[in-house]
């Protein structure tokens, strides 16, 4: 568990897996790099980090770190991306599965092409949990959380549908804000989220 996601940075050190892929649920790209960003906030370049874009000599520094190809990347449950992270996630070859998407066709005919995908590449995964991707008015996890995002039950949904064809080698529960949360209901989305992982 992590108040913000650049904790992935030593999240995928400590894995270690090799070949690693990434499946990163989030409100927002975190694809954001120096040259791009507007306001400067480290944490919209987690994921742009991770993929190896930038801070490179800063994410080399963290031990046993090695970037995760874009190809081996999968962002679900995006709401608000700018254009220039969609841009470079494309180009670096980063799928993208957006809220919009899975809230319109369903998990089944949204999640699994891009996981098949993804299961061409890796086998292990690093599984990171922004909680700003579930609906605020379901679980409020920060101050960034912007309305129509997925829910509780979908995210369990999607769970399942990696489980299913990856191997999940680490879960990460990101950028909560408790404070935002005072009847933790947080901690009932997450009790869920790792039932999966102990489901047979
Ligand atoms: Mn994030």
């Amino acid at each position: 568990m992590s108040g913000n996601c650049n904790a992935a940075i030593g999240i995928v050190g400590g894995l270690r897996a090799n070949p690693l892929g990434v499946v990163w649920f989030d409100a927002h790209g975190d694809f954001k790099t120096p040259e791009t960003t507007t306001s400067g906030f480290f944490d919209g370049m987690g994921l742009a980090t991770v993929a190896g874009l930038c801070w490179k000599n800063l994410a080399a520094s963290v031990a046993d770190f090695a970037p995760v190809p874009g190809e081996s990347i999968l962002h679900v449950g995006s709401r608000d991306v700018s254009e220039d992270e969609l841009a470079n996630m494309r180009q670096v070859g980063v799928q993208v599965c957006t809220a919009s998407e899975i809230r319109s066709n369903g998990v089944s005919a949204s999640l699994p092409r891009h996981v098949r995908n993804l299961a061409e590449c890796v086998a292990d995964v690093y599984v990171h949990v922004d909680l700003d991707v579930i609906n605020p008015s379901d679980v409020h996890a920060n101050g960034f959380s912007p309305p129509e995002g997925l829910s509780v039950g979908t995210m369990v949904e999607m769970l399942r549908v990696l489980k299913a064809s990856l191997q999940i080698a680490g879960l990460s529960i990101a950028s909560y804000d408790p404070i935002w949360d005072p009847e933790s209901r947080a901690a009932g989305a997450v009790s869920r989220f790792l039932q999966v992982l102990n489901e047979r």
